[in-house]
C-alpha cells in the first residue's frame, strides 16, 4: 500500500507500507474514536479480513490486521451507524444471510458486532451502502442482491428492516447522497449491463415507493 501525502498542490515520494494483498476496499476515517484519522482495509485475506492502519495523526501509522469472527464477508461499507464519533464497517455474509455492523472496541483492540440485520431470500447481498436515507442524520443500511426478476434493495432505516424494493434489473450499489436537497439520501447505482447512472429516491421512514431515474450524458441533473 502506497500513501502519497498532499503538499501544497503537489505529493511528496510515497509511503509505503507492505500488505500480502489487495484489499477489496480501503476507506479513511476515525474508527478507534481518537480524533485522528485511520484507514482501513477490506477483504484482504481470510485471516486479516480488516487491517487497520491507526494514525497518530502525524502521518505515523500502526497496522493491526484483524480476523473478524463468523463467515466471511462479502461486500463492505463504512459509515457512522452506530452512533458518533467513531466510524464503522458493515459487511453483508451469506451466513447468517443479511448484514452486519462491526465496531472497533478501543478497550480490547477488537472490531465486535453491534448490530445484526437479518435479509430475506436465499441469495446474498452483493453489494452495501450507508447513508441516510430517512432524515433522522444518523446512518442506514441498503443493501441489493440479485434475484430471478432482477434485483432486490433492502433498506434497514435505524437498523431495523424496512421494506424490500424491486427493481428491474440487477444494480450496482455505489453510494447514497442527498441529491434533490430535501435532507433524505438517494441511492446512487450503475447498470449492470448498460452505461448509466440511476438515482433510486426512497421515500422514508417507512418506505413506499421507488423509483429508478436514469441519468444519461447532457442532462442538468436528474428528473423526479
Ligand atoms: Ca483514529
Ligand atoms: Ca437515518
Ligand atoms: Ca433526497
Amino acid at each position: 500500500m502506497s500513501l502519497l501525502f498532499g503538499e501544497a498542490g503537489s505529493f511528496a515520494e510515497p509511503v509505503v507500507t507492505p500488505s500480502t494483498h489487495p484489499p477489496m476496499d480501503l476507506r479513511a476515517g476515525d474508527f478507534d474514536g481518537d480524533g485522528n484519522a485511520d484507514l482501513v482495509a477490506l477483504g484482504g485475506t481470510y485471516e486479516a479480513e480488516i487491517v487497520l492502519y491507526r494514525g497518530d495523526g502525524m502521518g505515523g501509522l500502526v497496522v493491526e490486521p484483524h480476523d473478524v469472527p463468523g463467515d466471511e464477508f462479502f461486500f463492505a461499507a463504512v459509515g457512522a451507524v452506530a452512533g458518533e464519533p467513531r466510524l464503522d464497517v458493515v459487511v453483508t455474509r451469506a451466513a447468517p444471510l443479511g448484514a452486519e455492523v462491526l465496531e472497533y472496541e478501543p478497550g480490547t483492540g477488537v472490531f465486535a458486532t453491534v448490530a445484526t440485520m437479518p435479509g430475506v431470500g436465499v441469495t446474498l447481498y452483493d453489494g452495501v451502502a450507508i447513508g441516510d436515507i430517512d432524515g433522522d442524520a444518523a446512518g442506514d443500511v441498503v443493501a441489493h442482491r440479485e434475484v430471478i426478476t432482477g434485483g432486490q434493495i433492502q433498506t434497514w432505516p435505524q437498523l431495523m428492516p424496512g421494506q424490500g424494493l424491486p427493481v428491474e434489473r440487477p444494480i450496482r450499489l455505489k453510494s447514497i447522497a442527498d441529491v434533490d436537497g430535501d435532507g433524505r439520501g438517494e441511492l446512487l447505482v450503475t447498470s449492470v449491463d448498460a452505461l448509466a447512472v440511476h438515482v433510486v429516491y426512497v421515500d422514508a421512514p417507512c418506505v413506499q415507493s421507488s423509483r429508478l431515474v436514469r441519468v444519461e450524458p447532457g442532462d442538468r441533473g436528474p428528473r423526479r
